[in-house]
């Protein structure tokens, strides 16, 4: 099989029947690699036994809880702590004077590559100003969470109002407020991507050309644990342990040595489990920045725990695109070029999100089609709501929206079907690799045979002949077929034995809620020879893990995974050597499975197994490593550490297919089937990916049909609880099936690529794509999301209103 080719595998409601290896498109190669193994973390999780921030003590600790602007632009006129001061448990209350008398420069950098201007970060307590609701403008410690809580609450903050800008390109409007004197217009950065005067001119020779406007919707990230910090200084080192919930602990430990301007060395920072993080807690927040500088302050350890609506509030949200987008078409279908021109919130110190969401998107636009030409502006606005950064997939879905949407609004107007657009143009696998017009540089894959393979499933001719089922609803089908990136940066990986033969194994990376203590360990356990269960694997704490990136844009597989293997194969060709040394025989001559070296057949004797009786325990040889024994040619010590860079990003490709009904007199729309078909590459563990894209579908049917961030003129968060945003429940998720088809990246040795994203990405056009579908034929072209009940209902009236004029 080539690097390009894909092999299908498939599970789904009609395959139970089919045992659990084969569902899950297991190898049946004896290798640990491929197959479903139940994730080992989850047995802590279900019984409770697992410890996460909030879960953990000091003794003497002292609780944080800040006082929150409830204005989304506001000059800060004074801030009244006097009457708290003095409350019975209220231990300090701190203000941006404090920090400023302190040595630390408390304000969070600002991480990503260059603006167009040059704005002061953020800083952790308010600096005369706040520029969205919720930001901390004070800190009140107290000997309980409920006295600071309550103090927290009694604080009175005089508020000189400002006239506040929630809508991005209204902030790049003239009239509108200036929120940075550094960026009068509000414009953080524009960036561009790909050949302007190519795309006119392809625009200008092709047959047709289709446009939409669209709004990406934004949406706050909900992991079930919030936030949450645990600082403790210890005078006698001088060094500060901060445990905190992250998705990576040294760039936390970096951005902490920049806010409180301590040399790193001098912080451990330390991640226990996760409750799920979804981009947003993979950036710096002041939060966790205030909690170690007040544990410094008072010299004792110092714990905070974001509320829900302090999360909604201050915490990082995502997406919030408005875009003009433009595809250019010939009438035999070739796509000829794609033009677009996006504005995208920032909100009001997201400082590292637009390059970085330009990154991820703007790359993305030609999907998984041949398109020459392709031109993306995008504008990156500051507003007084709160952060913009990532959000599962980060740029991606936001892409791929843009791309899949224009595709069925070009077919529509070509009167094809959107699939034989879609085949029209896709890349084949000889194509491969392939470089886009806007920096893309695809691996692998098929994406027809993968596209099939999802289209097979729902009976895709037979589903596109029905119009309205027995009970009058419009059916519709969607098709979305995707391409991402993956793979980003170096990352680190630990493989050290013990002296009694125990594996451990460290990465930099850190799982929350993704399983990489399974995936880890099969890897490992293969590469070594030794059993799974005596591979124990660490992340999290940067004591004792070398360096790290961290978890993020589905890279750690690609980049951790890869380090692992590296250092599980150093750690077995020296181990392999010592053995050689223990049992007198050629290194070349001895073999390792389940724990066992094994001299090849040079004795005389040979075993069932073509091996001779001389052998060795993995134990043994680790006993040796740490033993008097050894000979001077080998060092001591059993263990290895790598950093990895992949040779290039990998993209992950996939087709998601809804078929919908839409109720005519209520708007309300059944999801009917879900099929997702995606492509990671080898997987490691096909459950574990399939948990994977059933949690990012979920997610990407929130955004499609439920979740909707509002904030009124003046900056205020109306939907600041679960009450008003609409998170969905596990009844408005419904069956899914996954199939796969498997083309391993040949830009890695494991041959992966990512999947975590995969989900957010498909679902949205999918499912807006179908419903559109389902409207057509009451002339309803496009419905921003969410597309609730309502949206939904009145597209309908307006439509039918419209087809009486009309008549
Ligand atoms: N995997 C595999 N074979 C592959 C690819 C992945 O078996 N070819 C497995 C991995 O070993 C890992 C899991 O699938 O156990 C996800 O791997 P990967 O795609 O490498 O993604 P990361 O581990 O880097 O996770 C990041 C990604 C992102 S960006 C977000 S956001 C996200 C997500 O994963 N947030 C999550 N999944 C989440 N899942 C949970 N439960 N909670 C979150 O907050």
């Amino acid at each position: 099989m080539s690097d390009a080719a894909s092999t299908p595998e498939q599970s789904g409601p009609d395959e139970t029947d089919r045992g659990d290896a084969e569902r899950s498109g297991e190898r049946d190669d004896g290798k640990l690699v491929g197959q479903g193994v139940s994730r080992r973390e989850d047995a802590a999780l279900l019984r409770g036994d697992a410890e996460f921030t909030d879960d953990l003590r000091a003794p003497g600790m002292a609780h944080l809880a800040f006082v929150r602007s409830e204005r989304g632009h506001a000059r800060v006129e004074g801030i009244d702590t006097e009457a708290v001061a003095d409350r019975e448990g209220v231990v300090a209350v701190f203000t941006w004077d404090d920090v400023a008398a302190s040595d630390a420069p408390g304000v969070l950098p600002i991480t990503a590559g260059p603006l167009d201007c040059d704005p002061p970060g953020h800083p952790v307590l308010a600096r005369e100003r706040v520029r969205y609701q919720g930001q901390p403008i004070a800190a009140v410690v107290a000997e309980d969470r409920y006295a600071a809580a309550d103090a927290a609450r009694a604080v009175e903050v005089e508020y000189d109002p400002l006239d506040a800008v929630v809508d991005p390109v209204a902030a790049t409007r003239e009239d509108a407020p200036t929120i940075f004197e550094a960026a009068p217009d509000n414009v953080a950065v524009t960036t561009e991507l790909g050949d302007e005067a190519a795309t006119d001119e392809a625009f200008a020779d092709a047959d047709r050309v289709a446009s939409l406007d669209l709004e990406n919707n934004r949406l706050m990230p909900t992991a079930m644990e919030p936030r949450a910090a645990l600082a403790r200084w210890s005078a006698a080192d001088e060094r500060l342990t901060v445990e905190l919930t992250a998705q990576g602990p040294h760039s936390q430990r970096r951005k902490l040595s920049h806010s409180l301007g301590l040399p790193e060395s001098d912080i451990r920072v330390s991640v226990p489990r996760v409750g799920g993080g979804f981009g947003h807690k993979n950036t710096p927040y002041p939060g966790e920045a205030v909690t170690g500088w007040a544990a410094m302050e008072l010299g004792r350890p110092v714990k905070w725990t974001a509320t829900r609506r302090g999360n909604y509030l201050a915490g990082n949200h995502g997406r919030d695109h408005r875009t003009s987008a433009e595809i250019a078409v010939d009438d035999d279908g070739e796509i000829r070029g794609i033009r677009v021109e996006t504005c995208a919130n920032t909100g009001g110190y997201g400082l590292s999100v637009g390059p970085a969401m330009a990154g991820n998107y703007g790359t993305l636009l030609a999907s998984q089609y041949d398109v020459p030409a392709v031109y993306c502006e995008t504008t990156v606005a500051f507003t007084n709501t709160a952060p913009v950064h990532s959000y599962r997939g980060a740029g991606r879905p936001e892409a791929i929206y843009v791309a899949e949407r224009l595709v069925d609004v070009a077919a529509r107007e070509l009167g094809v079907d959107p699939v034989e657009l879609r085949r029209r143009n896709q890349l084949a696998p000889d194509d491969l690799p392939h470089e886009t017009p806007v920096g893309a540089n695809y691996d692998s894959g098929d994406y027809e045979a993968t596209m099939d393979e999802a289209l097979d499933a729902v009976d895709y001719a037979d589903r596109r002949a029905t119009e309205r089922d027995d009970e009058g609803c419009y059916v519709g089908v969607g098709v979305a077929c995707l391409v991402e990136s993956a793979g980003f940066g170096f990352e680190s990986g630990v493989v050290r034995v013990d002296p009694e033969g125990g594996v451990r194994v460290y990465a930099g990376t850190h799982s929350h809620g993704q399983g990489h203590e399974t995936t880890y360990a099969q890897i490992v356990a293969d590469e070594l020879g030794v059993p799974y269960d005596d591979v124990a694997v660490g992340e999290g704490d940067t004591d004792e893990i070398p360096q790290g990136t961290g978890t993020f844009g589905s890279r750690s597989t690609i980049t951790g995974g890869n380090a692992v293997v590296e250092s599980a194969r150093e750690v077995r060709g020296k181990a392999t050597r010592i053995a050689a040394h223990l049992l007198d025989a050629d290194p070349e001559a001895v073999t390792l499975a389940d724990g066992t070296f094994r001299v090849r057949g040079d004795s005389g004797f040979e075993g069932e197994r073509g091996d001779s009786d001389r052998t060795c325990e993995f134990s043994a040889v680790a006993e040796a490593a740490y033993g008097p024994r050894l000979p001077d040619s080998i060092s001591p010590g059993l263990e290895a550490t790598t950093f990895y860079e992949a040779e290039g990003t990998t993209y992950p490709h996939g087709t998601h297919v809804a078929v919908v009904a839409v109720d005519p007199e209520t708007g309300d729309i059944e999801i009917l089937r879900y099929v997702a078909a995606d492509d990671c590459g080898e997987r490691i563990n096909p459950t574990i990916v399939e948990g994977q894209i059933h949690g990012g579908v979920a997610q990407g049917i929130g955004q499609a049909r439920y979740e909707r961030t509002v904030y009124d003129d003046d900056g205020t968060l109306v939907t600041d609880s679960m009450q008003e945003y609409g998170v969905p429940r596990a009844f408005h998720v419904p069956e899914m099936e996954t199939r796969a088809t498997v083309s391993p990246s040949p830009r890695n040795d494991l041959g992966v690529k990512g999947i975590g994203e995969a989900g957010t990405i498909g679902a949205p056009p999918a499912l807006v794509n179908a419903v559109t579908d389902a409207l057509a034929p009451l002339g309803v072209r496009h419905l921003d999301m969410p597309l609730t009940d309502e949206t939904v209902w009145r597209a309908i009236r307006d439509a039918e209103k419209s087809g009486e004029t009309d008549d």
